[in-house]
C-alpha cells in the first residue's frame, strides 16, 4: 500500500514536470516567434501590377536548389551568376548552401530562374513570377527582368531573410502567387552629392546594393561643386588633388581614382543600376576655378569654398581653354563610364550672364553628344536657344515649360518639394535643408511626374541626396530611407494603383526588412 501511494507520487512528479517543460517550450517558441513580426501578404515594394494569390505554400528548405536556363549560353551565365547573388542574400539567414544548376529539368522543391524568348513580358524590366507548392519560378524576357523579379521574390519571404546572421527558428515559407509585372518608367534614379561631403567606395556600394532592392535602376553621382571635384582627370590631375582636398566646412576630402570609378561602375552594372556622372558647370565651379590658374580671368586661382551658398561661381564662357578643359573631362569619363548619358549640371548659374550660359551649356551639349553621350541638364537648360533637343531636362522647380514641350526634349522629374532627400522631414530633423519646405513619407509618396509633365516627355524620376548637411551612412540612410521606396513605388508603379493608406501598411512591414539590413530609416511616427 505504501509503495503503491508512492509510485502514484512519483508518477504525478513526472507529469507536472513533463507539463512545466511543455509550458516553457510553448512560451519560448511564442517568445521567439513573437520577436519574427508576422508576414503580411502582398507586402512588395514597390506595387506589382498584378499579383494574384493562390492557396498553399512553398517553403525554402536546405535541399532547396536553384535551377537556371536562359534562351543562349550566354543568358544562362548571367543566370547562373543571377542564382549566385540570390544565394548571396538568401545563405547568410537561412544557414543553407544552394545548389545551382545550369538546366530546365527542374526538381521539385527547387527555384528556377529563366528567360523566354518573346517579349510578352514587356520589356527589358518585365518579368513573371509562380510560386506553387512545388516549384518557385521567375520568368523574364530579359535577365534585367529576372534581376527585378529577384527583388519582388526575396520579398516574399519573412523580413528575417535580410539578416546578415542566422535566423534560426524561422519558417522560410513564400504564398502560392502568381505575380506580372513591369515599370511605369523607364528611368529610376537616386542621385548623391559626393562633392559637398564625400563618400567612400564602400559606401556608395552599400546604397546602391540597398537601392537595387526596390527597383532603382541608375544612380547620378554629383561628382563636382564650389567645394569638391570628385574624380581623377588624368589630363588635369590638379583637379581631383587640389579641388578634391576637402569637404564642406572644411571636412574630410577625397576623390575616386578612374580605378575606383570602374570598380563602382562595375559593381552597379551588377545589379543592373547604370552610373551617371555629373560635372556640374558653368556655376558651382570654385573647385576646378581653385585647381588651375588660367581658367580664372584674373589668371589666378580662386581660393578654395568651404560654404553652403550657392550661384557663386562661374567659368569663362568665352574662352577656348574652357572648352578645351571640358572636353578632355568628357573624352576621360567617356572612356570609363559607359552610360548614355552624362550630366553637364546647368543650375543656378547666377554668375553667368544669360547670353553667356546660353553659349555654354550649348557648347558643352555638343560636346557630350560628340563622345556619343546623351547630355542631362537641370533646368533652365531647356531655355538654351537652339539646344539639341536629345538633351534631357532635370526638373528640380517649376512645371515643364513651353521650350520643353515645343522641343520635345525627354524630362527627368525631382521636384525639390517632392523627392529632395535632403529636405527635413520635419522641423526637429537633426539633418537637412527646408528651403523647399519638409517633405514627409507621405509627401514623399503622394504625387506624380504627371503632376509636373506630359506623359510622354517622362524619362523617369530621381531621388535627389544633397548633402551639405549629411556626412556619413547614418545620416545618409536617416534621410534616404524610407522616402526612397515611396519614390520607387512612384516611378514603377501605375499612378491609379497608389494610395497612401494602403501603402502604410506594406512600408511598416518593410520597416523590419531595413532594420535588419542594417539600415538607420527615419521611423516615422505614424507608421512606426
Ligand atoms: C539646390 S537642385 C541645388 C543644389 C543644392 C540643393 C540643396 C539644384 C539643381 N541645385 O546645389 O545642394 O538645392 O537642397
Amino acid at each position: 500500500m505504501k509503495s503503491k501511494s508512492k509510485n502514484k507520487f512519483k508518477y504525478a512528479i513526472v507529469i507536472t514536470l513533463a507539463i512545466i517543460v511543455c509550458l516553457l517550450t510553448f512560451f519560448s517558441l511564442k517568445s521567439t516567434s513573437k520577436s519574427e513580426p508576422e508576414m503580411l501578404s502582398n507586402s512588395v515594394i514597390p506595387k506589382p501590377i498584378s499579383y494574384q494569390k493562390n492557396t498553399g505554400e512553398f517553403i525554402v528548405t536546405e535541399n532547396t536548389e536553384i535551377f537556371v536556363k536562359g534562351n543562349s549560353k550566354d543568358e544562362t551565365e548571367e543566370l547562373y551568376r543571377l542564382a549566385e547573388y540570390l544565394s548571396s542574400k538568401l545563405s547568410p539567414a537561412t544557414g543553407y548552401n544552394f545548389k545551382i544548376n545550369r538546366s530546365d529539368k527542374v526538381s521539385e522543391g527547387s527555384i528556377y530562374l529563366t528567360t523566354i524568348d518573346s517579349d510578352e513580358l514587356q520589356g527589358d524590366e518585365g518579368y513573371r513570377i509562380d510560386i506553387t507548392e512545388r516549384i518557385a519560378k521567375v520568368s523574364a524576357y530579359k535577365t534585367e527582368g529576372i534581376f527585378r523579379g529577384l527583388q519582388t521574390f526575396r520579398q516574399l519571404l519573412p523580413a528575417a531573410i535580410e539578416k546578415n546572421e542566422l535566423a534560426s527558428d524561422v519558417k522560410w515559407n513564400m504564398e502560392c502567387v502568381v505575380i506580372e509585372d513591369k515599370p511605369e518608367y523607364e528611368y529610376r534614379s537616386l542621385m548623391i552629392d559626393v562633392a559637398r561631403n564625400f563618400f567612400s567606395v564602400d559606401e556608395i556600394k552599400r546604397q546602391i546594393d540597398i537601392a537595387a532592392g526596390y527597383k532603382i535602376n541608375k544612380l547620378h553621382l554629383h561628382l563636382s561643386d564650389d567645394q569638391g571635384w570628385r574624380l581623377e582627370i588624368e589630363k588635369w590631375p590638379e583637379l581631383a588633388r587640389i579641388g578634391g582636398a576637402k569637404a564642406i566646412n572644411g571636412g574630410q576630402g577625397g576623390y575616386y581614382t578612374k580605378e575606383e570609378f570602374k570598380d563602382l561602375v562595375k559593381y552597379a552594372q551588377d545589379r543592373y543600376i547604370e552610373i551617371i556622372p555629373e560635372f556640374d558647370m558653368p556655376g558651382h565651379t570654385t573647385a576646378m576655378l581653385s585647381s588651375y590658374d588660367f581658367l580664372n580671368p584674373s589668371g589666378k586661382k580662386s581660393a578654395p569654398y568651404y560654404g553652403m551658398e550657392v550661384g557663386i561661381s562661374s567659368l569663362m564662357c568665352h574662352d577656348e581653354k574652357t572648352y578645351e578643359v571640358i572636353e578632355d573631362i568628357i573624352k576621360e569619363v567617356s572612356e570609363i563610364s559607359p552610360s548614355k548619358y552624362i550630366h553637364i549640371g546647368g543650375d543656378e548659374a547666377h554668375k553667368t550672364s544669360k547670353e553667356d550660359y546660353n553659349y555654354f551649356m550649348k557648347r558643352v551639349s555638343e560636346i557630350a553628344l560628340k563622345y556619343g553621350k546623351t547630355p542631362i541638364g537641370w533646368n533652365p537648360i531647356d531655355t538654351v536657344d537652339k539646344i539639341d533637343n536629345k538633351t534631357v531636362v532635370q526638373l528640380w522647380k517649376g512645371d515643364a515649360s513651353s521650350n520643353i514641350i515645343e522641343n520635345d526634349m525627354k524630362m527627368i522629374v525631382s521636384k525639390a518639394s517632392k523627392s529632395y532627400l535632403d529636405m527635413k522631414y520635419d522641423y526637429y530633423t537633426p539633418y537637412g535643408l527646408m528651403w523647399a519646405g519638409c517633405s514627409t513619407v507621405q509627401d514623399a509618396y503622394e504625387w506624380d511626374p504627371q503632376d509636373y509633365a506630359p506623359r510622354d516627355l517622362i524619362l523617369g524620376v530621381e531621388s535627389c541626396l544633397f548633402t551639405e548637411t549629411i556626412t556619413g551612412r547614418k545620416s545618409m540612410d536617416y534621410m534616404i530611407y524610407p522616402r526612397l521606396l515611396g519614390h520607387a513605388e512612384v516611378g514603377w508603379s501605375k499612378k491609379e494603383s497608389r494610395d497612401f493608406n494602403e501603402y502604410k501598411n506594406r512600408l511598416k512591414y518593410h520597416g523590419y526588412r531595413l532594420e535588419n539590413m542594417g539600415v538607420s530609416y527615419y521611423k516615422d511616427k505614424d507608421i512606426w
